[in-house]
């Protein structure tokens, strides 16, 4: 299932201020982690909560939730560990795993390289991160890999940014369970598959 964050005024200016190929690596990175941070709230949103009564200090009982299940982003490499500091921000102790997908530019094939992963991860609802979703290639690999490792398609929550209709398309048949959570849905991919009209690439953008 697909949900795209709510089109506030706030959001689409922050979303001008990336796309526009005259911002400055710093405001890059600054505006995008406002927007990482509204994505990882929502995806914290999707996970499930148990009942939890506290006192305040009035005295006075408070019929509220706390979420209790174990957390573990997922980067995929390099662009997505841009969005490492967003997720830590909201979760202080949350444990991280690598995966290192390349696509080729040539073919637009993605090709892995390397994962590295929390042992427990299949006990753990997984932050999928990749800023990008062009085809879904390289993001659908990710998953093939942390499927391997048991992790339930329901407890897969894949963030990013800009997606194609494509690349929404492509999760939506193939991994129905898989939660999306994206930013926007841009117009499409040109013949290179870059999503149009895009940021450009954002590992570039963001790590130089
Ligand atoms: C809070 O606890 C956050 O929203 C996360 O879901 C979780 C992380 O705890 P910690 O890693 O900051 O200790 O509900
Ligand atoms: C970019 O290409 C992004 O960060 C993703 O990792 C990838 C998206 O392309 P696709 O595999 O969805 O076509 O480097």
């Amino acid at each position: 299932t697909v949900h795209v964050l709510p089109q506030t005024p706030q959001l689409i200016a922050l979303l001008t201020i990336i796309r526009d190929k005259n911002t400055q690596r710093g405001d890059f990175i600054f505006y995008s982690n406002r927007i990482i941070r509204l994505l990882v709230e929502e995806g914290l949103n999707h996970l499930p909560v148990k009942e939890h009564e506290v006192t305040t200090p009035l005295g006075r009982t408070y019929a509220g939730v706390r979420f209790e299940g174990k957390i573990c982003g997922v980067s995929i490499m390099r662009a997505g560990e841009s969005m490492e500091q967003g997720l830590r921000d909201c979760c202080r102790s949350v444990r991280i795993g690598k995966i290192l997908i390349q696509r080729d530019e040539e073919t637009a094939q993605p090709k892995l390289f390397y994962h590295k992963l929390p042992t427990d991860i299949a006990d753990r609802w997984v932050l999928l991160l990749d800023p990008m979703n062009a085809t879904g290639g390289s993001a659908s690999m990710a998953v093939q890999v942390l499927k391997e490792k048991g992790v339930a398609e329901e407890r897969i929550l894949f963030l990013n940014l800009i997606a194609s209709p494509e690349g929404i398309e492509h999760f939506a048949s193939k991994y129905p369970k898989l939660r999306v959570i994206t930013a926007f849905i841009d117009e499409g991919l040109d013949d290179k598959n870059y999503i149009v009209p895009g940021l450009g690439d954002f590992g570039d953008r963001h790590f130089g």
